[in-house]
């Protein structure tokens, strides 16, 4: 038979390339890039070349499996949807409706989001839902909201190219969103400055005008110093202040406390860069500021954010072309995930649960009796399983990877009654479950993603999943049918008219109008053209108002027992906890094994060579892992990326969490290294 050729979205991270799914015999056989797609325009990173790989791998769940002892049993359709139900309800029955809680999923569609806390919220009357945007840019969504109103990335990746300067802030874009890092190479050919910040050597900084290694954890002193030196030196965009700002009179008293010199020695950079980027930044017509997990994974995550804003209104870089604050969105629809409320203080659209006259609109447009106390977030119903939650309903999250401390977390999964995992294999996490459900993968389905840049994109089902596994929109139907709610839905593009009358601003939305480009909300009716950048004329909140960023350093620093720094993230070949990239057979090739890289003082004092196994422990566990030698890291830091189940680098990590958003500090805690003889013998 003649192969199919059907346009589809990348499922890996929030650029949102569009693919071109070659189909042949039932089978995804091949991605090309798709050169209509408006976000990508015919470029793909290797993730996407090769996102067909994991489809059809043999150890895709094809049927619902129910744990019997220490094994799992096949069950029908019919029993797992019972069953889930049955054991749900009774659990907030005995326990109370907050017994229960459920992670959402960034990897699933904004129409299986929009379900699955519906789901949640109306079934049981909490609010006990979330998702990884917790372990990922909630600081953003926290941080931006008070400052500007938005937590969204105010501008278009196209924007970025016709930056004049561009900061990059803890952001490693060219492996993590490098289809995007196109838009910036052209403000580069067109003569842009770019200033990178970051302690390690990414690949962004080699064609950065300057790398500032500051320390750990340092970036509000540093943006306070550039602050203070942009106010001193009266760079500062005076008018677009006073009309379009408030409470800068308390900036100003903050940065008293940043002079250079302290800055310097707080951050490690020296005060001539720290001058010649602030002017470099506020003297461009238009200058960007795209940052990412190291500003956002600090236990000062919230007021990280905060010091970016306020620098950037403080130069009336927002509001505009070409400039604005670029928080680069991780997974395909974390966005869109946070959009659609699978969020514990806040429904679709960013409304608060807490607020009467909101709950009131939901009640009646769900027929449901609705909570009023925002629930916990992923990171507090891992700790409470086995104690306040008592049953967890997991949909495409891998947490026995991806949370911090992950010993931690795998007891607290064991203590539960209930745990029902729905994922396409077999997870580190589902194996803890009482019952596994099977769902279906991005080429399987019909639905719609939100990229970082607000923009909907369409889905198109290209194959139909393996054996009995079915779509998670399908499962979440059967599931709310069978908690007695009306999910009678015929299919995706039904469901969001439901969710575009409750959100002003999807208003204007519908698959027929995504069909070629998409749109980026907000998108108020059926005529408006979707937006390009946001907080035109006024910002989303009214006035833009200075907040001051409290700066707290790490939670845990090097002494003399664990005297490294140890920092954690992304590789370009891998994705997060492996389940997909790691069954790529081109991918895995590319970067088979964990390692770390260790500074090359650093590895010959331990003794240490290239490729030599090691072990890396810290107060929380210890993994064997391999060693690459590399001055991309500076003597006294190692950096993990964190997605082998074989050496976990979460085994590791710090779970102090930021107070206001509850994200981990991912990015910083302390370890020790010893050369492993017994692993480098075998
Ligand atoms: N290949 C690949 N791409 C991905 C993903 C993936 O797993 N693999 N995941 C997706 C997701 S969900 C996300 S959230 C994004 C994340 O994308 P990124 O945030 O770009 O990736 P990370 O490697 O986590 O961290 C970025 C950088 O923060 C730096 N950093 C650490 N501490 C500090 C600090 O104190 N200050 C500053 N200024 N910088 C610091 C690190 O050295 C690192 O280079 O990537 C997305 N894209
Ligand atoms: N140390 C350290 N830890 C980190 C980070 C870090 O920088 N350092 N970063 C954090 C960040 S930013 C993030 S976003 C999290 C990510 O953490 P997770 O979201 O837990 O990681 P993923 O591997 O993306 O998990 C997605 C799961 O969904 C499954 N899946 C994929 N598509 C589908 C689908 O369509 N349907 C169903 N049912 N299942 C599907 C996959 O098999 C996988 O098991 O990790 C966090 N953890
Ligand atoms: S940049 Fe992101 S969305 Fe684009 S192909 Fe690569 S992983 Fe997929
Ligand atoms: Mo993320």
């Amino acid at each position: 038979m003649n192969p199919e050729f059907i346009r589809t979205i990348c499922p890996y991270c929030g650029t949102g390339c569009g693919i071109v799914l070659k189909v042949q015999d039932g089978r995804a056989a091949a991605s090309y890039p798709d050169r209509e797609n408006p976000v990508s325009r015919g470029s793909l990173c290797v993730k996407g070349w090769f996102s067909h790989e994991f489809v059809h791998h043999p150890e895709r769940l094809t049927a619902p499996l129910l744990r019997k002892g220490d094994a799992f049993v096949e069950i029908s359709w019919e029993e797992a949807i019972d069953l889930a139900a049955r054991k749900l309800r009774e659990t907030a029955s005995t326990y109370g409706p907050d017994s229960v809680g459920g992670l959402s999923s960034a990897k699933c569609t904004n129409e299986e989001n929009y379900l699955f806390q519906k789901l949640i919220r109306a079934a049981f009357r909490t609010n006990n839902v979330d998702h990884c945007a917790r372990l990922c840019h909630a600081a953003t969504t926290v941080g931006m909201l008070q400052t500007l109103g938005s937590g969204a990335m105010t501008n278009s990746i196209s924007d970025l190219a016709g930056a004049d300067c561009i900061l990059f802030i803890g952001s490693n874009a060219a492996e993590s969103h490098p289809v995007l890092m196109g838009e910036v190479y052209k403000a580069l050919d067109r003569g842009a400055k770019m200033f990178v910040i970051d302690p390690r050597e990414t690949p962004v900084a080699r064609n950065a005008r300057k790398l500032l290694r500051l320390n750990p954890g340092t970036d509000i002193p540093l943006l306070a110093g550039m602050m203070r030196h942009i106010v001193d030196s009266g760079l500062h965009a005076k008018d677009f202040i006073e009309k379009r700002t408030e409470n800068v009179e308390a900036l100003r008293t903050f940065l008293q406390a940043w002079p250079l010199d302290k800055v310097a020695s707080e951050t490690g950079i020296d005060e001539a860069t720290i001058r010649e980027v602030a002017e470099t930044y506020a003297k461009a017509e238009n200058a960007a500021i795209v940052y990412c997990m190291g500003i956002t994974q600090h236990a000062c995550g919230v007021a990280n954010v905060i010091a970016i804003c306020d620098l950037a209104m403080l130069c009336g870089q927002v509001g505009k072309p070409f400039s604005g604050i670029y928080p680069l969105r991780g997974q395909n629809n974390v966005q869109g995930a946070c959009d659609m409320g699978a969020l514990p203080n806040l429904y679709p659209g960013y409304q608060a649960v807490a607020d009467a006259a909101i709950r009131e609109k939901f009640q009646k447009a769900w027929k449901a009796d609705l909570s009023d106390k925002p629930g916990k977030t992923v990171t507090e119903l891992i700790n409470a399983s086995g104690k306040d939650i008592r049953a967890l309903y997991i949909m495409a999250e891998n947490p026995c990877i991806s949370d911090p401390d992950v010993n931690h977390v795998m007891e607290a999964l064991q203590r539960l009654d209930f745990l029902i995992v729905q994922d396409i294999f077999l997870t580190e996490t589902a194996k803890f479950a009482h019952l596994v459900l099977p769902g279906a993968c991005f080429a399987e389905k019909t639905g719609t993603y939100t990229n970082t840049e607000r923009r909907f994109q369409l889905l198109h089902k290209a194959v139909d999943p393996p054996g009995k596994a079915m779509g998670d929109f399908e499962i979440l139907c059967l599931m709310g049918k069978a908690l007695g709610l009306p999910f009678d839905y015929a299919s995706p593009a039904e469901l969001m008219a439901e969710y575009a009358g409750l959100v002003p601003a999807y208003a204007g939305i519908s698959f027929d109008r995504l069909e070629r480009a998409g749109l980026q909300w907000p998108c108020p009716d059926e005529k408006h053209p979707g937006t390009r950048f946001l907080h035109g004329t006024t910002f989303t909140r009214g006035l833009g108002r200075f907040v001051i960023p409290d700066y707290t350093p790490p939670m845990e620093k090097p002494d003399a027992e664990y005297p490294y720094y140890l920092n954690t993230g992304r590789v370009f070949a891998h994705y997060h906890t492996g389940t997909m990239t790691r069954r790529s057979a081109f991918l895995n090739r590319e970067i088979e094994d964990p390692y770390v890289e260790i500074h090359p003082d650093d590895a010959s004092a331990l003794g240490v060579g290239p490729g030599d196994w090691i072990r890396v422990t810290s107060r929380r566990g210890s993994i064997v892992t391999t060693a690459r030698i590399s001055d991309r890291v500076v003597k006294g830091s190692i950096f993990a990326p964190f997605h082998f189940t074989e050496a976990r680098a979460n085994m590791l990590t710090n779970p102090v969490l930021d107070p206001a958003c509850k994200t981990p500090e991912y990015k910083v805690c302390a370890v020790k290294m010893e050369k492993d003889h017994e692993a480098q013998a075998r």
